[in-house]
């Protein structure tokens, strides 16, 4: 595969053109929009994003936006996560399920005002399944995309840059809280979050106006901080364990195989889609779930399912691998069956290059 065809389907977005100054090596497209995905060199980025802080353009997390009388009513009817303690000042992660108990989405959900709330949502056109609950069932609410961007600020150096732009107060924020903080007389939306386990922010941008002088005033303050143009990493993100919708799950998947047992509110299974079915996979016991995977060799890039056996067996997949250099192997995750998930059992994995040994591990690298 070679160059992205430029278009007006594939979005750019209000920090396209700062991306592009910034040296953006490579592209991909998530929610049809533009996301990047290298800038040094995958390695390179890998190792700054562990060392210093960088500023990613994530707009392609786009915003479906519910506001109306109904509109908790109707989130909750969309996910088996209990979101009754979501408030303005904190945000949640919420699996949401099909009527087959099938993964939809696995976006951020954040209250955006009394009666407006956002689902900040991974690669998936969501914003049609939401209309349509709504439209079918009468309820009281908008829904739409609103052109919310958010620009995340990750790393170890993330709190200290962000206080020099948002004032000390932002690094009080615990992980997945949220608040209102000034720039330039805007009160910008901003939470501890973000899709890297170095920890680190997300900025709401509302006001395009605004996309210009934050990208600056970030650059500048952070300029002895080695701030940095940046964007979500492959190898980081596998070590840490952080899912990729359309990558480790899809419609197949179920959110008790993702391991999100703790986002499956048994008092709500009558209630949201998918819930009865839920139920059931939770009386005959998960088949299969995701977990780390070491694999031996040099790989080829994971752009497709790779089936794993265990002594001829079909033992299951593998769905996102790369070599991690701080760990010296390839980190991978696979979606392995009940038979095989157990840490040590020994495996073969088929790549588009060949087999390959690889092992279950007990937990992910972080
Ligand atoms: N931030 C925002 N929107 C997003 C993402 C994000 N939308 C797309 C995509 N990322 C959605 N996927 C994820 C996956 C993992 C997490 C967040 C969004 C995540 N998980 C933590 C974990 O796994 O430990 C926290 C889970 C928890 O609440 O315990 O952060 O990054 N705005």
């Amino acid at each position: 595969m070679t160059g992205i065809t430029p278009s007006r389907r594939v979005r750019r977005t209000h920090f396209t053109d700062f991306v592009e100054a910034a040296g953006v090596k490579s592209y991909t497209v998530y929610n049809h929009m533009l996301l990047p995905s290298s800038f040094e060199g995958i390695e390179a980025d890998y190792h700054h994003l562990k060392r210093h802080v960088q500023v990613w353009d994530v707009s392609c997390e786009r915003q479906v936006q519910v506001k109306g009388s109904d509109a908790m009513r109707l989130i909750q009817m969309l996910t088996p996560r209990d979101i009754s303690s979501l408030s303005t000042k904190k945000c949640m992660y919420i699996p949401v399920v099909d009527q087959n108990g099938g993964m939809l989405n696995d976006p951020v959900l954040i209250a955006a005002g009394s009666d407006t709330f956002w689902i900040s949502i991974a690669d998936s056109d969501f914003l049609l399944w939401v209309l349509a609950v709504a439209a079918c069932n009468g309820l009281d609410v908008e829904v739409e995309e609103p052109d919310v961007s958010p620009l995340a600020v990750q790393g170890p150096k993330s709190g200290l840059l962000m206080e020099r732009v948002f004032g000390a107060r932002v690094n009080g924020l615990r992980f997945f809280e949220c608040g209102r903080f000034e720039f330039h007389g805007d009160h910008m939306l901003v939470s501890r979050s973000g899709y890297s386990r170095q920890g680190g922010f997300e900025i709401y941008l509302e006001n395009p106006k605004l996309a210009e002088p934050l990208w600056e005033s970030l650059f500048k303050m952070g300029e002895d901080l080695q701030v940095r143009a940046g964007c979500p990493n492959l190898i980081e993100r596998i070590e840490g364990g952080l899912l990729s919708y359309g990558n480790d799950m899809t419609r197949e998947n179920s959110p008790l195989e993702c391991g999100f047992e703790k986002f499956v509110s048994e008092s709500l299974l009558d209630h949201c889609f998918g819930g009865r079915v839920l139920r059931k996979e939770l009386d005959a016991g998960i088949k299969r779930k995701i977990r780390p995977v070491s694999i031996e060799g040099e790989l080829p890039p994971c752009d497709r399912a790779w089936p794993l056996y265990a002594k001829g067996l079909r033992a299951g997949q593998v769905t996102s691998a790369a070599r991690s250099p701080d760990h010296g192997t390839n980190v991978a995750i696979g979606m392995m069956s009940r038979e095989f998930w157990d840490a040590g059992s020994a495996l073969e994995v088929e790549t588009q290059a060949g087999m390959r040994r690889a092992v279950v591990k007990a937990s992910f690298w972080e």
